[in-house]
């Protein structure tokens, strides 16, 4: 039996964006908006108004998951859905009621809650007229937004994370065009990279002047790592891994932890002429308003080697003009998915935060295994037989125990996710859930990993 420490969180992850369906909303975020000028951009053309109804069926839905041993729920609340008017900050009033229902439901219910205030959801109307987290102004009604949240929902949250993977955000809206405003400028979403790390900061400063003096409770961020190996042992896939560290997790890691960025990545950016403007003030903030934990968001590594040089000098400034992803031959891939499955990565993670990140506390925040057409795996009996997903966590959980058992300071692990959800461009191409929802007839049914989760959780191992 593989054992984890006392108190060790199980938990499932979700967000307000996927699950809680487009119900009444005041305002739109940038899927809605996109979703209604072009619903032919999303797998089979279904959009997030259909979820599994959390905003109507959060009772029975958290009855569901605790039925599948989830002890903790890593949600979001929706900016859009909670500020009638962002300058002020002003409440809805309705939303305020839903928030506050959520968790008191959660905590009936022996599920604590862990709350995240931004999962790629940025209101459209701030993306319109400022840019979103182009502008430096959004980055002060976000810190607005937060604090509210704070101050309506702290009493009884203990665990806040500010962001859902903010890199998602540069790849998606300012690189590879596949979250709105579609956007490739390079320059531009390292701009949107800084502001983002500044608004986390901000957003902890107002954290830190309501509950600075509470130990019980504290504040992270989540960050999807990708650790990068190089392809070879040569200089030159050693330095193309190397950069692509920098950009795909330091740039994030560094300054939520360390409250700097690294060295080596500023020269980088200021020798392509590409980098961030900021203030001595910011930088202060930043400096002084580290994570107290952190989240990780964990699927697949990368794979990386030299680029080739001609084809990139051709183009803008890109951040992958310093690396090329390499196609490793005999990696195990989650082939609905295309991304490698690589449990070791986790052990590397888990090793890293020990050796170069504090030993700060951390949890998995998010990782499991996306499979289309589940119903192909529907037994008799009307239950999806998804032992590949029992196999996929068990894999992690050993590589994760591991790194645990030498020293690294992992508190609990949250799966991706509870009850089937809505996932963006990709809707429900893959599905994660423990729970199966049946998006034409709401019946939602515990998968076979459901009733593995539940005995995990109670055993505290497998
Ligand atoms: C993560 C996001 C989640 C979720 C998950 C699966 O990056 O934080 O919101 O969507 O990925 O994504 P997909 O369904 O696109 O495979």
């Amino acid at each position: 039996m593989l054992e984890f420490p006392q108190n060790f969180v199980w938990g499932a992850a979700t967000s307000g964006p996927q699950s809680e369906g487009n119900f009444k909303k005041q305002h739109q975020n940038v899927f809605d908006y996109w979703y209604q000028q072009e619903p032919t951009a999303f797998y089979d053309g279904v959009g997030p108004d259909t979820t599994s109804n959390f905003f109507n069926d959060y009772k029975e839905d958290l009855l569901l998951m605790k039925k599948a041993g989830i002890k903790a729920l890593r949600t979001s609340i929706q900016w859009s859905r909670l500020i009638d008017d962002f300058e002020t900050a002003s409440l809805n009033a309705e939303a305020v009621s839903f928030y506050n229902d959520v968790i008191d439901t959660m905590l009936a219910n022996g599920i604590e809650p862990y709350i995240n205030l931004f999962h790629f959801d940025m209101p459209v109307e701030l993306q319109h007229k400022y840019g979103g987290f182009e502008s430096k102004h959004v980055v002060d009604l976000y810190a607005a937004f937060a604090r509210q949240c704070f101050k309506l929902f702290g009493d009884r949250v203990n665990n806040w994370f500010t962001f859902n993977e903010p890199k998602v955000i540069l790849d998606g809206a300012y690189l590879y065009k596949f979250h709105y405003p579609l956007k490739v400028n390079g320059p531009l979403s390292v701009q949107v990279a800084y502001n983002i790390n500044l608004a986390s900061a901000k957003a902890i400063l107002e954290f830190n002047k309501l509950y600075g003096s509470n130990k019980e409770k504290k504040i992270g961020i989540i960050l999807n790592l990708t650790p990068a190996y190089p392809a070879s042992e040569s200089e030159a896939d050693k330095k193309a891994a190397n950069i692509a560290e920098l950009w795909a997790n330091k740039m994030f890691l560094d300054p939520a932890i360390k409250g700097k960025f690294p060295e080596e990545l500023v020269v980088l950016l200021r020798e392509a002429k590409v980098l961030w403007d900021a203030t001595s003030l910011e930088l202060d903030i930043i400096k002084n308003n580290t994570i107290d934990n952190l989240g990780v968001n964990y699927y697949h590594p990368m794979r990386v080697q030299s680029p080739d040089i001609a084809a990139n000098s051709l183009q803008d400034w890109m951040p992958d003009i310093y690396f090329d992803d390499y196609e490793m031959p005999g990696r195990v891939m989650n082939v609905d998915k295309n991304w490698e499955i690589y449990p070791k990565s986790l052990y590397d993670i888990a090793i890293n935060i020990r050796d170069n990140y504090e030993n700060i506390d951390w949890f998995i925040s998010e990782n499991g295994m996306g499979v289309s057409n589940e119903e192909r795996f529907i037994d008799e009996t009307g239950i999806v037989q998804d032992d590949y997903r029992i196999d996929f966590m068990k894999n992690h959980l050993s590589e994760l125990q591991k790194g645990i058992s030498e020293g690294s300071h992992c508190q609990g692990y949250f799966t991706w996710t509870g009850i089937d959800c809505w996932s963006w461009k990709n809707a429900y191409r893959n599905r994660y859930g423990l729970i199966r929802n049946d998006i034409h007839t709401q019946v939602k049914t515990i998968k076979k990993s459901g009733y593995w989760f539940e005995k995990l959780s109670k055993r505290n191992g497998f």
